[in-house]
C-alpha cells in the first residue's frame, strides 16, 4: 500500500486519533495531515459526510466513517478478525464505543447549566456503567477483546477510558470507570503498547 494520508485535527483524542493509533500498531507509515479549524470550516462541504477523520489510499479513493476505516486497517493489518462471529463481537465494541461518545458529547450542546449537569450525572450514575459491564461481558477473558494480541476495538475502548478518567468533561467523575478492571486492562495494554509509546514520546 502506497502511503495513506490520515487528515484530522491537530489533537491526540478521538476518533481521528484513533485512525492514527491503528495505523502506528500496525507498523504502517502515513502522512499525518492536521487541519487547522479555520481550513477544516473551508473544505467541509467537499468531505464525503463533512466531517473528520478521512483516510485516503492512493489508488483506493476516500474513505470516511472512523469505524469503517478502522475495520479496513484492521482487516489489512490483522487488528480486526476475518472469522464473522468474532467479527461481530468486535464490532458490537466498536459501534458501542461510539454509542457513548455520541450520547456525551450530546450533553456538550446542553445550553442550561444545570441542565447539562443533571444530564451529566445521569450519564454517569446509569448509562456509563452498564455500557463499560457490556463492554466487560465483550472482552471476556482478556487481556484484550480479541485475546493476547490488540485490535482495533481495544484502541476505542482505550481512546473511551481516556476521555472519561481525564478530566475531558465536567460533572462525569473521573472515576467512572474504577470498577470495570478488564475495561482498565484493555486501556492499559494500549497506552503500553511498544509503537504506542514511541507515538507519544517527546520528539527530539
Ligand atoms: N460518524 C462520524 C462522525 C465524525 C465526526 O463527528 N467528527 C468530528 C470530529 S471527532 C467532526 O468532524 N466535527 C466537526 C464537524 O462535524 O463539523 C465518524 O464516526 O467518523
Amino acid at each position: 500500500m502506497s502511503t495513506p494520508k490520515v487528515t484530522y485535527f491537530d489533537f491526540a483524542g478521538s476518533r481521528g486519533e484513533e485512525v492514527r493509533l491503528a495505523l502506528v500498531i500496525a507498523g504502517v507509515a502515513f502522512d499525518d495531515n492536521r487541519l487547522k479549524p479555520d481550513y477544516f470550516a473551508r473544505i467541509k462541504s467537499d468531505l464525503p459526510f463533512g466531517s473528520l477523520p478521512i483516510f485516503e489510499v492512493p489508488g483506493r479513493g476516500v474513505f470516511a466513517e472512523t469505524n469503517a476505516i478502522l475495520r479496513l486497517i484492521g482487516r489489512l493489518h490483522s487488528l480486526h478478525p476475518d472469522d464473522p462471529w468474532d467479527g461481530a463481537r468486535h464490532d458490537a465494541v466498536l459501534e458501542a464505543c461510539e454509542e457513548l461518545r455520541q450520547r456525551v458529547s450530546a450533553t456538550s450542546r446542553i445550553a442550561d447549566a444545570a441542565e447539562k449537569k443533571a444530564a451529566r450525572h445521569a450519564l454517569a450514575a446509569d448509562y456509563i456503567p452498564r455500557w463499560a459491564k457490556g463492554i466487560e461481558r465483550l472482552i471476556g477473558e482478556g487481556p484484550f477483546v480479541g485475546g493476547a494480541q490488540p485490535a482495533v476495538a481495544d484502541i476505542k475502548v482505550y481512546m473511551i477510558e481516556k476521555a472519561l478518567s481525564g478530566s475531558t468533561y465536567d460533572d462525569i467523575p473521573t472515576t467512572v470507570l474504577d470498577p470495570f478492571d478488564r475495561l482498565k486492562v484493555v486501556a492499559r495494554g494500549i497506552t503500553s503498547h511498544p509503537a504506542v509509546l514511541a507515538w507519544y514520546a517527546p520528539k527530539a
